[in-house]
């Protein structure tokens, strides 16, 4: 539990993920839904918050709460040690080299609009080309074909094979000299593939490209480091990693975030202003204009402790092995169809049903307690690649069990008893 917004927790020790102890950690799961207990299976949208982060917001506001960067009274300086205490706290998650390329955002979506915006509107020209994938979602997406747009500049996009891999050699093919960009998902949130984000990189650095990565997917359920990635670009979304909503990352490398332009003016990214000239601030600040989302940030440094303190190599191990039991079960399902069976998958079971509408799975399965995503999971894309509308996903988190699996399974049944199979 925590002893502060600093948010030192006390550690689940041992190897591997002792699940029973973990869910004591997160309140909102103890409860019935539709008179069942509710069986949340909708991590990949946004996460349950442990008794931690939730302490951290309440003392932070019950003592701390202040401006921070702005006063010399000792509370705006509690709040912004805490502020800055979390920032470095992400750094050390995603070992980056230092606090200074580590920007407080919104989340994933404000993140990739910043950088399409900054480094997109400075380095992309007519006829230049930026490449994202297939499997994309929307923040993904719409950010740089308004920058295209703007700059008569044309979005190249990977393929993916049926069972939701990048072709490679077509990533090959479409890298070239006027690739001013590559911006690709690490996990994506409609098929659970994990991309070989490294191995992208090195390709684009060949040609001297940067790479960003959206880490929304990938970032709470697997050790991510920015260094080994080498990427230039790393966005997520603290409310996905068990964190608040409205507080995210943007890691930049130090050199490109200080050659870029601002994204945002306004207070705290300047150093003096006047009518004829401004000075813009130094890093990160220059990136963080108006009062940021304090509470946000240091619960997500909280956050950051309390998955830290399980292992993040525990979670992946704990989730993959989920994934297989979950995966096993549903395929036995006659007219179940996953959508997503690529080799390196994470986290997430999608899938459609002969003849049932996916929201209507999800309908029953909600008076079953079970909360389940229907629909496109803003990877439209992602639908029309595979001819359908829209799927039921499943998405696990570290609190997930094989008895919740169950659950699903039977809720599918009884779907199947309502809709009939297929017909
Ligand atoms: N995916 C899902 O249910 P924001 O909304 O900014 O926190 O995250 C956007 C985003 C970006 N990239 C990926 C891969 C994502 O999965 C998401 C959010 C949620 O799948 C909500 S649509």
């Amino acid at each position: 539990m925590t002893t502060g917004s600093s948010g030192a927790i006390t550690p689940v020790v041992g190897p591997g993920v002792d699940v029973e102890t973990v869910r004591t950690d997160f309140p909102v799961l103890h409860q019935m839904v539709n008179g069942k207990p509710l069986v949340y299976l909708d991590n990949a949208s946004t996460s349950q918050k442990p008794q931690a982060v939730i302490d951290t917001l309440v003392q932070y506001y019950t003592m701390d709460n202040s401006n921070v960067h702005r006063g010399v009274h000792t509370l705006s300086q509690r709040a912004t040690d805490h502020y800055e205490e979390a920032r470095a706290k992400v750094r050390r998650f995603i070992n980056a080299e230092a606090d200074e390329e580590i920007i407080y955002v919104r989340g994933t979506t404000e993140g990739i609009n910043l950088v399409a915006q900054t480094f997109g509107r400075q380095n992309v020209g007519e006829g230049d080309e930026i490449i994202v994938t297939a499997m994309e979602h929307h923040s993904n997406i719409v950010p740089w074909q308004i920058l295209c747009q703007e700059r008569g500049a044309h979005l190249k996009v990977i393929p993916i094979t049926d069972s939701g891999e990048l072709v490679m050699e077509e990533y090959e093919r479409l890298l070239g000299p006027r690739t001013k960009l590559v911006s690709i998902v690490h996990q994506s949130n409609a098929l659970g593939t994990v991309n070989p984000a490294k191995q992208i990189t090195d390709m684009a650095h060949g040609l001297g490209v940067p790479v960003l990565v959206d880490g929304a997917q990938s970032a709470p359920h697997m050790t991510v480091d920015v260094q080994d990635l080498g990427c230039d670009f790393f966005v997520f979304s603290g409310h996905k990693l068990y964190g608040p909503t409205g507080i995210g990352v943007l890691y930049g490398r130090a050199d490109l975030l200080n050659a870029m332009p601002p994204y945002q003016g306004g207070g705290e990214m300047i150093k003096s202003v006047t009518f004829e000239k401004t000075i813009y601030n130094d890093l990160p600040h220059k990136f963080e204009a108006g009062t940021p989302d304090i509470a946000g940030a240091i619960g997500l440094g909280t956050a950051i402790d309390y998955i830290s303190n399980l292992g993040m190599s525990n979670i992946y191990n704990y989730e993959r092995e989920l994934l297989e039991y979950g995966t096993q079960r549903l395929s036995a399902i006659e007219g179940l169809q996953i959508i997503g069976t690529a080799r390196e998958k994470a986290g997430v079971l999608s899938f459609v049903m002969e003849g049932i509408h996916p929201h209507d799975i999800g309908t029953i399965l909600d008076t079953e307690g079970i909360a389940v995503r229907t629909g496109h999971h803003c990877a439209q894309p992602v639908m029309d690649r595979y001819e359908i509308p829209a799927t039921a996903r499943a998405s696990l988190a570290l609190y997930n069990t094989r008895e919740e699996i169950d659950a699903l399974v039977k809720g599918i049944d009884r779907t199947i008893e309502v809709f009939g199979r297929g017909l």
